[in-house]
């Protein structure tokens, strides 16, 4: 419920800046799609023209419609309102039957790896710093590698964070070899029995060979030192971000096998309908949301609660239609 009522709180706070973020949602006109009459084949292909336009991909679109329209028929049912609460089942279903979906990383066995990655801007670093918290708080030992050593502002950046969460930060200069950076994290770990190494490293596109070459190779060191059963790789991915997340996830996954999406500056845009066939068919769990710039802005992401903020946005819509109609009112 914390994931639902900070989205909620986020949104609310942001309703007036958010009119313009508003066009941009996947779920625009969903659910006032889901009004009205009984519903005919026009419905079905406005719904799957929307959930494409929402970045769901076109095949996943049209399985979900496939799966409604089967519903619908098993259960007889006959009206659009009706139907809503399956589409937010499917949907849910969908997410949840992904593994991992939703679940934060376990230190059961520790030392836990992570292995930030994702394109410029993406939110790696503070996600890091959100996460060196989370473990720091359950009682765990936590380093930070500043593995991103393109720009001497990233160390920085991560020693603030690593300020924050009260975790030590390991660095080198600026320039210096990432995967050396890595091995230096991980020698510290086990110098000091730590629990979790998060390895923060610079943003790269996923079309720049040589960049994700470097990043195999930072995976390559920590693999060999620690194992592969004790590293979870993460894509940071920005909510706004559309179809070409897919290739992103797509592209990294294919450098080492992704453990996980975190997906970042939820508040700020409630677009992220690309996570579906990032989950769907990729098989990659989304396991944490980012919910702001904070510290604390950080929690598991929830099927349930994603797919039932479909609905929910559109009412957030409306109140801001109404805002909007009533700042007019007061303007004439
Ligand atoms: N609103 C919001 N901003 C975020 C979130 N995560 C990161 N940011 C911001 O996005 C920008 C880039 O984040 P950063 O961690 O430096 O990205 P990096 O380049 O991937 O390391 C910064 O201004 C962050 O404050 C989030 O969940 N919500
Ligand atoms: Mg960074």
């Amino acid at each position: 419920m914390a994931f639902f009522a900070s989205l909620k709180e986020n949104l609310k706070k942001n309703l007036k800046e958010n009119l313009r973020g508003v066009k941009e949602r996947w779920s625009e006109g969903i659910a006032s799609l889901f009004t009205g009459e009984p519903f005919d084949d026009a419905f079905w292909n406005e719904l799957e023209e929307r959930l494409i336009l929402g970045d769901v991909g076109v095949d996943l679109s049209e399985a979900i419609v496939d799966e409604m329209k089967h519903e619908a028929k098993k259960r007889k049912v006959s009206t659009k309102s009706d139907l809503k609460s399956i589409f937010v089942a499917d949907i849910a279903h969908r997410l949840a039957a992904v593994e991992g979906m939703g679940q934060p990383f376990s230190v059961d066995d520790p030392p836990l790896v992570l292995l930030m990655a994702g394109v410029n801007g993406s939110g790696k670093t503070t996600s890091a710093g959100k996460l060196a918290l989370q473990f720091s708080r359950q009682g765990r030992q936590v380093v930070l590698g500043a593995a991103d050593t393109f720009r001497a502002a990233a160390t920085e950046q991560l020693q603030v964070w690593g300020e924050r969460a009260g975790v030590r930060v390991v660095a080198q200069k600026p320039g210096s070899d990432p995967a050396a950076v890595a091995f230096d994290a991980w020698q510290a770990v086990r110098a000091s029995s730590s629990d979790v190494l998060i390895v923060d490293t610079a943003g790269r596109l996923h079309a720049k060979h040589n960049l994700m070459e470097e990043l195999r190779k930072i995976y390559k060191v920590l693999e060999r030192e620690a194992g592969a059963d004790h590293i979870r790789t993460v894509l940071v991915l920005d909510a706004v971000t559309g179809q070409n997340g897919v290739a992103q996830a797509a592209t990294f996954n294919q450098i080492f096998p992704l453990s996980a999406v975190i997906l970042s500056k939820y508040d700020n845009t409630a677009k992220g309908g690309v996570v579906l066939p990032i989950a769907c068919n990729l098989k990659i769990p989304i396991r944490y949301i980012g919910l702001g710039e904070g510290i604390e802005d950080l929690s598991p992401f929830d099927p349930g609660e994603f797919a039932s903020a479909l609905m929910e946005q559109d009412e957030t819509q409306q109140d801001e239609m109404q805002q909007n109609k009533a700042d007019n009112g007061g303007a004439q």
